[in-house]
């Protein structure tokens, strides 16, 4: 009897020390706020304690796993989390390589997660988050968002912001830029999140202003993100286009990520079809790119492209991240490609004709 109710006693102890333990001790590398999920947020935390040493795991390594930490002793800004937390990698010193790990681990989850927190501002008040889409370049669209001039944003130190779009329109390539951000130059930052998530339309970024530097206070562009507007639908406009991409949530925080409330914007998205001539180097956008077949798709690599009556000069495909990964030569009417030895992903082949060029996105699951 004795025995049976120590034997109680250790279950007891066990059973609390051990979910003391899971919640206080565990991190899986890229979740910095433990809420269940790595995501765009997650890099604002890890930028409140960036630069900042504390006594490495027993285990490093950037797998989403649970890994026991050492406890710093002292918390992310504004949490009951220890600082080791954003040290992602285990190695004691929080830097870009644990924003490497966020990137890495981008959409895991463990447990059950639980929403991040966004603040929705005041019209009548607060800074307005504007979208704006920069037609001016000839392989990508650039949507800049924005901080409207008539309303400073002060003392920013990071921003987490996340978009939806009609995925039959857009696709968010991995291409996010702020070399002339108000919030600083390239060295002063650091950014994440360049993934898009298909399976919910959506994409996400994030920049800060490195943590150690101090926030900036000011308006106009923060960052440009990359979008690729996929040829089908340009072959179905026939007129003027619209759509419209959705800011969906925005996280603006101050130094200790206290929040800043911004007003939230949504964008139609109207070019008019000059802009759409210019973007597809066409003379007439009438003629359906649907002319052009690709087959099949998703594919394991392999796969035949039929244009029926048009000759193509060269071909380029793209990765998910908007960087160039073949050139290839040109083709009448039909050609076949094998493409087996590429990672599965998403691609992007452009298909550059002598008055156009037709877009397709290429699913490879192999
Ligand atoms: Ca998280
Ligand atoms: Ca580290």
């Amino acid at each position: 009897m004795i025995g049976l109710k120590n034997h109680f006693f250790t279950v007891l102890v066990l059973l609390v020390f051990g979910s003391t333990l899971k919640g206080q001790g565990v991190v899986y590398p890229g979740d910095v706020n433990n809420n269940g999920v790595v995501n765009h947020v997650d890099l604002l935390y890890l930028n409140s304690v960036l630069n900042q040493i504390g006594p490495a795991r027993d285990e490093f390594g950037t797998e989403f796993e649970p890994f026991e930490i050492n406890p710093w002793g002292f918390n992310i800004p504004g949490t009951t989390l220890d600082a080791a937390f954003a040290d992602c990698n285990g190695d004691g010193f929080i830097t870009q390589a644990d924003v490497f790990a966020i990137d890495e681990n981008y959409y895991m989850e463990h447990g059950i997660p639980v929403e991040d927190v966004f603040t929705e501002g005041e019209i009548s008040s607060d800074p307005k988050l504007t979208l704006e889409f920069d037609y001016d370049i000839e392989d990508f669209l650039l949507l800049e968002i924005t901080i409207s001039n008539e309303t400073e944003i002060e003392d920013l130190q990071g921003v987490a912001i996340k978009l939806k779009f009609d995925e039959e329109i857009f696709s968010p390539i991995g291409i996010i830029e702020y070399d002339d951000s108000w919030l600083g130059d390239e060295s002063e930052l650091i950014g994440t999140g360049i993934m898009p998530d298909f399976e919910f339309e959506s994409t996400s970024y994030a920049i800060a202003r490195k943590g150690d530097l101090g926030p900036a206070t000011g308006d106009g562009v923060l960052l440009r993100a990359g979008f690729i507007i996929i040829g089908d639908v340009i072959a179905l406009s026939l007129e003027d286009f619209e759509t419209e991409v959705i800011l969906e949530s925005a996280k603006f925080v101050g130094p200790t990520l206290g929040e800043i409330p911004v007003v939230y914007d949504t964008v139609q998205i109207f070019i008019p079809q000059e802009e759409m001539e210019f973007l597809t180097n066409t003379k007439d956008i009438k003629i359906a790119s649907s002319e052009v077949n690709i087959f099949p798709n998703p594919n394991n690599g392999q796969f035949v492209i039929d244009t029926k009556q048009i000759n193509i000069n060269y071909m380029e495909l793209y990765d998910v991240l908007g960087k160039k990964v073949n050139q290839l030569p040109g083709f009448n009417h039909q050609t076949q490609l094998d493409f087996t030895r590429k990672e599965s992903g998403i691609y992007y082949l452009k298909l550059h004709s002598d008055e156009r060029i037709f877009t397709k996105k290429i699913i490879i699951e192999n």
